[in-house]
């Protein structure tokens, strides 16, 4: 039936998927499986797109699904951990990316693990990052993104967390596609974590949060650990293909990845 899912949502079959999804559920499959489903059908999707065999249509199709489903999987996994709020995260994707899925799992991941979740949204500047965290002292600020631009937007956000002397009193992660430990050391980020769990385990390091776990692949590291070989392959291709463009090195935001502040893992 797992495979069966990941087809579904990797050949653009709405209904099916969806279908799919609501009968393993109440067949009582742990949703967190369901979860993962869709994070390896994503990455068929993805591939696709890069062969150029799926184009934004696609994309968009694609993201519609996943929060379908997550809507149908988040009511099965509330109340599985104890209700009562706990410590205070604030999430949001960073200015100039609008890619919301894995931030959106994260949050309901956060959520459903007894966190006070903060969602602020996409394309979020620093300034509404460091404005929130005024206002509502946070423990944890969960920085999510896609693009290989957002890198620099989590960069300039820690720095603005910083410049407005609030970093100190916040654990700032960050995540999202292909963020590892380069990522997190370059922002100045406090750690990465490559999916929902992590974020998880990450945030309840300050605090004292029960956790709700379901065998789902989580890799999660303080900047200075070691970091996953795909990730880090897929980071090095980014930047190489940025590299071949004069157009983008000449406007290149974010640097080399040897030298420029960044360390191989
Ligand atoms: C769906 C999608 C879209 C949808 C987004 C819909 C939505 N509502 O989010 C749409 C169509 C809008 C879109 C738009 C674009 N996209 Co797009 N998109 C994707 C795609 C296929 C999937 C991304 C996704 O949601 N994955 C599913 C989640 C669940 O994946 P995940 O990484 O496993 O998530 C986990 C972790 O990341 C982690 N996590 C996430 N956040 C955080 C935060 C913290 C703190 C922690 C600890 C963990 C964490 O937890 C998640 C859950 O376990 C990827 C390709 C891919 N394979 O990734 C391209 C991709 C990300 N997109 C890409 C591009 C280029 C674009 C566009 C620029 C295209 C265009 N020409 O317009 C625009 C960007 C517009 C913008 N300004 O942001 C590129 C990025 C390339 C790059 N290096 O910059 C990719 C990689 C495709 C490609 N191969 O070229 N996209």
């Amino acid at each position: 039936m797992s495979d069966k899912l990941v087809n579904a949502i990797a050949d653009m079959n709405e209904d099916e998927a969806l279908a799919l999804a609501k009968e393993m559920l109440d067949a009582g499959i742990a949703p967190v499986q369901i979860l993962e489903d869709c994070r390896l059908a994503m990455e068929v999707v993805g591939k696709r797109f890069e062969q150029g065999r799926y184009f934004i249509p696609e994309l968009i199709l694609a993201g519609e699904m996943l929060k379908s489903i997550s809507a149908e999987v988040k009511p099965r996994m509330q109340g599985s951990v104890d209700a009562k709020k706990g410590a205070r995260v604030l999430v949001g994707t960073v200015k100039g990316d609008i890619h919301d899925i894995g931030k959106d799992i994260v949050l309901f991941m956060l959520d459903v693990n007894g966190f006070d979740v903060t969602d602020l949204g996409v394309d979020v500047p620093p300034e509404a990052f460091v404005e929130t965290v005024k206002k509502l002292r946070p423990q944890v600020v969960a920085l999510s993104g896609f693009l290989t631009l957002s890198y620099t937007s989590m960069k300039e956000t820690v720095e603005a967390l910083q410049a407005a002397g609030l970093h100190s009193g916040v654990k700032i992660m960050v995540g999202g596609g292909t963020v590892d430990e380069q990522v997190c050391t370059y922002s100045g980020a406090d750690a990465f974590g490559s999916d929902a769990m992590a974020a998880v385990t990450l945030a309840k390091r300050s605090t004292a949060q029960p956790q709700v776990s379901g065998g789902v692949r989580s890799h999660g590291s303080l900047c200075r650990s070691r970091c996953g070989q795909e990730s880090r392959a897929v980071v090095r291709r980014a930047l190489a293909a940025r590299h071949r463009s004069a157009a983008a090195q000449a406007a290149r935001p974010y640097p080399h990845p040897i030298g420029d502040g960044l360390h191989a893992c």
